[in-house]
């Protein structure tokens, strides 16, 4: 099982933000932001890579929590990022959206 499988089983802690049938979110273990929480798909896909338009469902409902999750937190302005393949910085190979805000980020695309 992936770490990021654990964590949605519970079997390694996490500071959950929200949870239900398909997703998972919790806050990241180095944050980059005042506010950075990870939105993770409960199905194990390895990357942004591997999705297919089977998963469109999936990746527009993880879109609307991040919106909800975002205005939960207070953010009027936030980033969502996925990392897809080693050379574009993913460490864990479990899909996941970064989404960060609280400060004033950088314009940097690369
Ligand atoms: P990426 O580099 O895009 O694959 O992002 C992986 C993120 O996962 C990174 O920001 C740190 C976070 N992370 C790794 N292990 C754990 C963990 O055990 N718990 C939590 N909460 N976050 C983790």
């Amino acid at each position: 099982m992936c770490i990021f499988c654990k964590i949605i089983a519970g079997e390694i802690p996490s500071t959950k933000v929200y949870e239900d049938e398909t997703i998972y979110a919790f806050r990241d273990i180095n944050p980059q932001a005042p506010t950075h929480i990870l939105i993770v798909p409960k199905r194990h896909i390895a990357r942004a890579g591997e999705l297919t338009e089977a998963d469109g469902v999936l990746v527009g409902h993880i879109f609307a929590v991040a919106a909800q999750v975002a205005k939960a937190e207070g953010l009027e302005s936030f980033r969502v990022v996925t990392n897809s393949g080693k050379d574009a910085g993913q460490t864990v190979n479990h899909l996941h959206f970064h989404l960060m805000g609280g400060r004033v980020l950088s314009n940097a695309m690369v």
